[in-house]
């Protein structure tokens, strides 16, 4: 076993098909921040990109979604997403684990923290008034959580703009996965139970 983390690379891909929608996915934790292709939604991609730009992780993704429906689409990909990063989170072996942040988008204010804990949860606090607990990109945030194996807490403390409020919340959790998913820590699981 190669207990060097710096020279495992720490990429994950899925691809698949359903009756209600398709694709494939690639990622790349070591990488610049690169997001190529898309889902067909126009905002979602520029919620997307942003992830992808703050991360600094690359990004390939072809998705047919279903053009009868956003919610499917947006699930999906969440779906898709937090397979392939689990996969190139392999055994989290010398990760940071935890990321937290507030991210700012003019009047919207959000909290994210993240724990890659291997255990999946996603708990929103949110502003209903602009964000309902029923929003459909928040499926998003959802599926993903579950793929992945994370425990995620979103909070959306202010926001008068549901772009804004979105758009923070997407570039919040590109941010505390970069800090997250960062290796420092030689090669030590980060758990006093010895497994992620
Ligand atoms: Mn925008």
């Amino acid at each position: 076993m190669n207990t060097d983390n710096r020279e495992v690379s720490r990429t994950g891909t899925y691809a698949w098909r359903t009756g209600e929608t398709g694709g494939r996915v690639s990622v790349n934790l070591d990488g610049t921040g690169c997001f190529e292709g898309g889902t067909g939604l126009g905002f979602f991609d520029h919620m997307l990109d942003s992830l992808f730009r703050f991360s600094e992780f690359d990004g390939n993704l072809k998705v047919e979604g279903d053009p009868g429906s956003r919610h499917h689409t947006i699930e999906d990909t969440g779906t898709a997403l937090g397979t392939a990063l689990n996969e190139a989170l392999n055994d989290r072996l010398g990760i940071n684990r935890f990321g937290w942040c507030l991210c700012p988008m003019d009047e919207s204010l959000v909290r994210v923290s993240l724990d890659l804990s291997g255990r999946s949860g996603f708990y929103l606090f949110t502003d209903e008034r602009v964000i309902s607990r029923g929003e459909t990109m928040l499926e998003f945030f959802r599926s993903i959580s579950r793929a992945a194996r994370w425990t995620l807490h979103l909070g959306v403390l202010h926001a008068e703009n549901r772009h804004h409020a979105l758009e923070a919340s997407f570039k919040g959790l590109g941010l505390v996965l970069r800090q997250a998913s960062a290796l420092g820590r030689g090669s030590r699981i980060p758990s006093v139970k010895g497994i992620l």
